[in-house]
């Protein structure tokens, strides 16, 4: 009989090791097998219930439900049968508790990895409520089921990356609809050096437009001695660093992109920044918040202003 071990199964599935372990002390689901040297080693058996319970959780089963209906029917030997809720008969593949009608046809579309419904949903959410309420009711909840998913199976990367096209296609094209605000002293939105994560300052950039601000997206990776000479070249009004992530590299280029010019008002945003002394720097808690400083330092900097 073929034994293997946690990483050679976690490949087979296309989990994560870690997500492996987790379903075995969290849900029972343990390698029953050991190899000569005493490691734990999957049987046969062992993999057919855990792709079964994969493939119920993918569909939008809780895992510890999976988990339960394949343990009850274990002794009995025949194939589990796992309740599933069906994406397309009201259930989703991302479990969004609580959320309305908006988010959870953005879930669906998005598990089922239907790139254009998905932006359809942003798109008609944020033309019907605008920027601020469309990202708390339909886009956040949505990305927050996706990444607890990732977090809880270490699969489900590939609707991550579909929904943040979506989101960021439709944050795009609502803010091409916009009156173009004027060009002077824009504000400047950037990921720090590491940071993969911009849908934020994408939010941040339509919700600007709504109000007539201008701003000027530098996207992910943002060297920060960059970022400190657009802010010089543009005469930027103000610049917003966002880390999802703790990041040395950003918190050193603070300095410099202080003293970029002498009226750049610097804020940052994102839980990267948590518990770091920053210096005078202002930190937004949420996207209305970063917005209502963002448009009031822009205002102040007009000349009639
Ligand atoms: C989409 C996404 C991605 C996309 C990013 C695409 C893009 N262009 O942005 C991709 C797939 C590339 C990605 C990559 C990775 N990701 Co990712 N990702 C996410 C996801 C699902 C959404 C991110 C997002 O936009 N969040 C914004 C909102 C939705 O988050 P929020 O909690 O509501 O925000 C709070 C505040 O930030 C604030 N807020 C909300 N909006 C705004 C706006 C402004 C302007 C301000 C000031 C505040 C603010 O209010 C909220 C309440 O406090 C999150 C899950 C999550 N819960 O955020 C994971 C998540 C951020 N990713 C995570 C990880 C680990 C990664 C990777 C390291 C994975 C990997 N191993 O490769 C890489 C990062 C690589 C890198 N160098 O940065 C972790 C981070 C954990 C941590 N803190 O260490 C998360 C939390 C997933 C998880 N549950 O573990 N990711």
């Amino acid at each position: 009989m073929e034994l293997l071990s946690v990483g050679e199964v976690a490949a087979r599935l296309g989990v994560s090791p870690s997500a492996l372990r987790m379903w075995g002390s969290r849900y029972g689901l343990v390698a029953s097998a050991r190899s000569a040297g005493g490691h734990r080693r999957y049987t046969a058996e062992d993999v057919a219930l855990l792709q079964a319970v994969h493939e119920a959780v993918l569909a939008g089963t809780d895992p510890a439900a999976a988990a339960a209906a394949v343990r009850g029917i274990e002794d009995t030997g025949e194939r589990p049968v796992i309740p599933r809720r069906r994406a397309g008969a009201g259930g989703t593949g991302l479990a969004v508790p609580g959320a309305g009608r908006g988010a959870r046809g953005l879930a669906r579309a998005a598990a089922r990895l239907d790139e254009m419904r998905a932006e359809d949903a942003v798109l008609a959410a944020l033309r019907a409520e605008g920027t601020l309420a469309a990202w708390d009711d339909v886009v956040r909840p949505v990305l927050i089921a996706a990444g607890a998913h990732w977090a809880a199976t270490g699969s489900g990367i590939e609707i991550e990356h579909l929904l943040t096209q979506a989101v960021t296609t439709a944050l795009i094209r609502h803010t091409a609809t916009l009156p173009e605000p004027p060009s002077e002293r824009p504000v400047l939105l950037a990921g720090g050096p590491q940071e993969e994560h911009v849908l934020p300052l994408h939010a941040a950039r339509a919700a600007l437009a709504e109000g007539g601000v201008p701003s000027r997206l530098l996207g992910p990776r943002t060297p920060m001695p960059a970022l400190a000479t657009a802010a010089r070249r543009t005469r930027a009004a103000a610049v917003l660093v966002w880390l999802s992530r703790a990041d040395p590299e950003a918190v050193e280029g603070l300095p410099a992109l202080l003293a970029a010019h002498r009226r750049v008002r610097v804020l940052v945003g994102g839980p990267g920044w948590d518990g770091v002394e920053a210096g005078p720097v202002t930190a937004p808690r949420d996207l209305p918040d970063a917005v209502a400083v963002l448009r009031r330092v822009w205002r102040e900097g007009q000349p009639s202003g």
